[in-house]
């Protein structure tokens, strides 16, 4: 593999000089019949119509031409055989390989990295017998009874990949059934969670990859504290997932424990142990099967060249070029479907905790822009919110729909004529023309620009398998952005200063509440930060 500077590439100059008059669409066959037909692939069952991209089949081709120059199939290839890509050539870094391909690579007979495959199957089969000893009453409480909840107490990647999953299939729960999630350490959190819990029947789920992350431990001692005050055995009630060997690897402390590896970024790992022992638990195994089915079925789809029948390669060079050409800075996921509501977070932390850097993989620093700003909201609440400025304000945002044709629960109505689902959808279209197309009014308040460029994604059903396609779109986009941009997409060293300070800030405030008991006024917390000020 050889990377390159982005901007030493030919295509880029190519798009350069295509990007100072893009496609109009607000012209009168800016959005034709053949166009929309023309723009569209299907892949997995989900269709991306990106006809209301301002684009044109020449801009098509420099795109094409970008993945080619940038080799982005062939490092994907690399990637999913065990590439060590997580790494800053000549400097200190994690080192390592980016295999959460490999965590659903099990349907196959020869996985592209058969250690990593073999492992996430030895883990798979633990957790389907763990899952049957619940389902069978093998596994209970003190008193027999079987658990009915389970809570994933965990942070970032270990808490919004799979707290996003569940919501969007929390539909499809086994009868009686049910997972939370405890992040923050802020004390509410938990208390909140555990307020009206059955906490004698519920199992929680301690989940670090790292096993020493403060705010995941701080919160297990408040869980062990809260089982013992009702007289129960943390041990019964914990289970852990975490790294082979980490501080939390102690079998002594959880009922059971499941393993996840090194090589699996924490955004990435919702298909790892991270995100399918809670799935499993409310949804069953079969579910989860299905969502790595899913998955595996874009992971091998993504290995196409030709970007016209490649979903994620393809968003992932149309988001090139509104941002790196067209110059727009940030990014909406709009999903039209309360169920996807955390979804937007997940790919916020996926995208910008991956694409938010400044130096290239030689430790050069940037001569062009990386990853945008990602944020979201499902449809059609964002409507009645910040859509106003979608439409008429001076910045220019993106938008990538997501859509479904079905509903899950299979509860709706016709009302006036049409369904809830019928409302729903049409709502979504008429978003994606409207920003597109725009429209003149001689009442300057009421004109609409257009030309905002946008893309639907659609499929009839969100489902386990949907759900996993859905997740795997979007890695991949974010993994093909961060190839080309000559960027390490799997470290975040920019988290690292903020938890440093952090834990000398605590000390600080420590030692002046011991002095102060009775007040930490802003006298005092000013103090402490001149005190850390002075001391960087
Ligand atoms: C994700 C990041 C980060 C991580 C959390 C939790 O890619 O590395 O969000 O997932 O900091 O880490 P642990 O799982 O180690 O507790």
């Amino acid at each position: 593999m050889q990377f390159q500077d982005f901007s030493s590439f030919k295509a880029v100059a190519r798009l350069a000089l295509l990007a100072r008059e893009p496609h109009d669409l607000t012209t009168v066959d800016g959005l034709s019949a053949q166009r929309i037909r023309e723009f569209k692939v299907s892949a997995s069952g989900f269709d991306l119509l990106y006809g209301t991209q301002r684009i044109t089949p020449e801009v098509l081709s420099a795109l094409q031409d970008l993945a080619d120059e940038s080799g982005l199939i062939n490092t994907f290839k690399a990637m999913k055989q065990g590439a060590v890509l997580n790494r800053i050539e000549g400097y200190a870094c994690e080192n390592r390989q980016v295999l959460h391909t490999a965590s659903r690579d099990i349907f196959e007979e020869a996985p592209g990295s058969p250690d990593a495959t073999t492992k996430a199957k030895i883990e798979l089969t633990k957790l389907n017998a763990f899952l049957n000893d619940i389902g069978s009453g093998r596994v209970v409480n003190a008193k027999g009874q079987t658990f009915t909840t389970m809570v994933q107490v965990g942070i970032g990647g270990s808490d919004l990949g799979p707290r996003a999953l569940y919501l969007a299939l929390k539909a499809y729960s086994l009868p009686g059934r049910s997972a939370r999630f405890i992040a923050n350490v802020d004390p509410d959190d938990v208390a909140e969670v555990l307020l009206g819990l059955d906490i004698s029947r519920t199992l929680f789920n301690i989940v670090s990859k790292t096993g020493t992350t403060l705010e995941t431990l701080t919160n297990e001692s408040l869980v062990r504290a809260a089982l013992i005050k009702e007289g129960l055995d943390p041990a019964r009630h914990l289970v852990a997932v975490t790294g082979e060997g980490s501080p939390m690897d102690d079998a002594s402390r959880y009922r059971a424990t499941f393993y996840m590896y090194d090589y699996i970024g924490g955004r990435y790992s919702a298909t790892s142990m991270v995100g399918v022992v809670t799935l499993g638990f409310a949804l069953g195994y079969a579910a989860i099967i299905e969502i790595l089915r899913g998955a595996h079925e874009i992971d091998r789809s993504a290995e196409q060249r030709d970007i016209r029948k490649n979903i994620p390669l393809l968003m992932a060079m149309l988001g090139i070029w509104n941002h790196n050409f067209l110059g727009h800075a940030t990014i909406a996921v709009l999903p039209y479907s309360q169920a996807l509501a955390r979804f937007p977070a997940h790919l916020q932390q996926c995208d910008m905790e991956s694409n938010g850097k400044s130096v290239t993989r030689q430790g050069e620093s940037v001569g062009w822009q990386t990853g945008p700003v990602v944020w979201g909201e499902p449809g059609t609440n964002g409507q009645h919110a910040f859509y106003q400025l979608l439409h008429q304000g001076t910045e220019i945002v993106p938008v990538e729909f997501i859509g479904f044709r079905q509903n899950q629960y299979g509860l709706d109505l016709e009302v006036e004529g049409t369904s809830s689902q019928q409302k729903l959808v049409a709502n979504m279209l008429a978003q994606s023309l409207a920003l597109a197309l725009g429209k003149r009014d001689d009442n300057p308040a009421r004109c609409f620009s257009g030309n905002r460029p946008n893309s639907v994604l659609i499929t009839d059903q969100l489902s386990p398998r949907s759900m996993g396609a859905l997740l795997a779109i979007f890695e991949h986009r974010i993994t093909f952005q961060g190839f080309c941009w000559n960027i390490n997409s799997f470290d975040q060293e920019g988290v690292q200063l903020g938890k440093v300070l952090a834990t000398k800030l605590l000390q600080l405030l420590a030692t002046a509440s011991q002095d102060h008991p009775e007040k930490l006024d802003q006298e005092c917390l000013e103090k402490i930060l001149l005190q850390q000020a002075q001391m960087m």
